[in-house]
């Protein structure tokens, strides 16, 4: 991983060297990629006996919940802000992990601008704020913020396989997770992480990519124990509501693009949990003549905007011209807000028409 520079790695070395009080932290709704790295990274930085707490913005939801880990201490904004603010107040450093600028932690934002500690950046996003950080390992030329991360702590602690922090059994069964220790470790965590934001090998996949998998999975990460909790554990919920966006919620246009619109109403119907639409916005995408997929999920006050393109289109350019937005070029995400946007919940579906319109044109 050439992104990964001796010199980085030697400061990367020193600041966590120096530290007493670590926080790590993420994007708003972590996925797969931000609960992987963030519980990797605190179990390794806890493996150095250091003293870190992960602080993410909203509690994690209920189908990821597998990838977090006993031994770390997590703290979610959402349901215990005032412990949130002062584990970011207390830290000496701050990991910023699968998050290429402060706004994308939503109300963690303010603190991580207070604060007086150390600053890392590791993430794979375009356009980082390089400024706020005083060692950046960014680059869009990898699959996940877990895979740069594998990289990173790879060169900073030689091979994982023969780490006292190698990876471990995960068994399937989370009822016994009080009682198991390590039900995740790093190496799972990783491969978590990577697992989902290539959708499983399917994009966004380089050669160091495999690299990767393949010196866990020779380390003895249980792939397969890991493809059953990610992707044969969903409620029956999940897969009606899948078939019910896809008969009746997907729209097309004759320009190439596709859209749906999740809405409370649908949401309530189908009794639908958070996390439980993930991967709905790249169907429209297995059709040969869609190149540009959208999915508006209604919430509070706003829509949550995820785009999804086929190369040659940028879903990372609609996600910046139409929706406060960004991410990768060919996944993004961003809002449309209720109220200044769209005067009402309901004008969504004419403001994606004509964004859409006005980008294709
Ligand atoms: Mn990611």
């Amino acid at each position: 991983m050439e992104q990964v520079h001796q010199e980085n790695i030697q400061a990367f070395r020193s600041m966590i060297r120096q530290a007493s009080r670590m926080a790590v932290v993420a994007h708003t709704h972590p996925d797969g990629d931000a609960l992987g790295s963030c519980t990797a990274l605190s179990l390794w930085l806890a493996g150095k006996g250091k003293k870190v707490t992960c602080v993410l913005p909203d509690t994690p939801a209920d189908n990821l919940q597998f990838i977090l880990s006993p031994d770390v201490r997590y703290l979610y904004f959402d349901t215990d802000a005032s412990a949130a603010e002062a584990a970011i107040r207390e830290a000496d450093l701050v990991v910023q992990l699968d998050c290429n600028h402060f706004s994308r932690t939503e109300g963690l934002e303010p603190f991580l601008k207070a604060s007086t500690a150390r600053k890392i950046l590791i993430d794979h996003h375009l356009n980082p704020d390089r400024e706020s950080f005083e060692l950046v390992f960014s680059t869009p030329e990898v699959s996940s913020a877990s895979e740069l991360l594998y990289w990173v702590l790879k060169a900073a602690d030689g091979d994982f396989s023969t780490s006292p922090s190698a990876p471990l059994e995960m068994t399937e069964d989370l009822s016994c997770r009080a009682q198991s220790r390590h039900l995740i470790s790093i190496g799972t965590a990783l491969l978590t992480g990577m697992t989902t934001d290539t959708n499983n090998f399917a994009n966004s996949v380089f050669p160091s990519t495999f690299r990767m998998a393949s010196e866990l999975i020779a380390a003895g990460v249980n792939r397969d124990a890991l493809l059953e909790q990610l992707y044969n554990s969903c409620r029956e919920n999940r897969v009606r509501l899948m078939g019910f966006m896809q008969y009746e919620g997907l729209k097309i246009l004759p320009e190439g693009a596709a859209y749906m619109i999740l809405t409370k109403d649908i949401m309530t119907r189908f009794n639908l949990r958070e996390g439980e639409s993930e991967g709905l916005v790249n169907v429209p995408l297995t059709i040969g003549t869609v190149k540009l997929s959208v999915l508006l999920k209604e919430d509070e006050g706003h829509f949550r905007v995820s785009v999804r393109s086929k190369k040659g289109t940028s879903a990372q350019q609609l996600a910046a011209r139409f929706f406060h937005g960004g991410g990768h070029e060919n996944a993004s995400g961003g809002k449309l807000h209720i109220g200044t946007d769209i005067s009402r919940a309901d004008a969504a579906e004419a403001y994606v028409v004509d964004a859409l319109k006005t980008f294709l044109a």
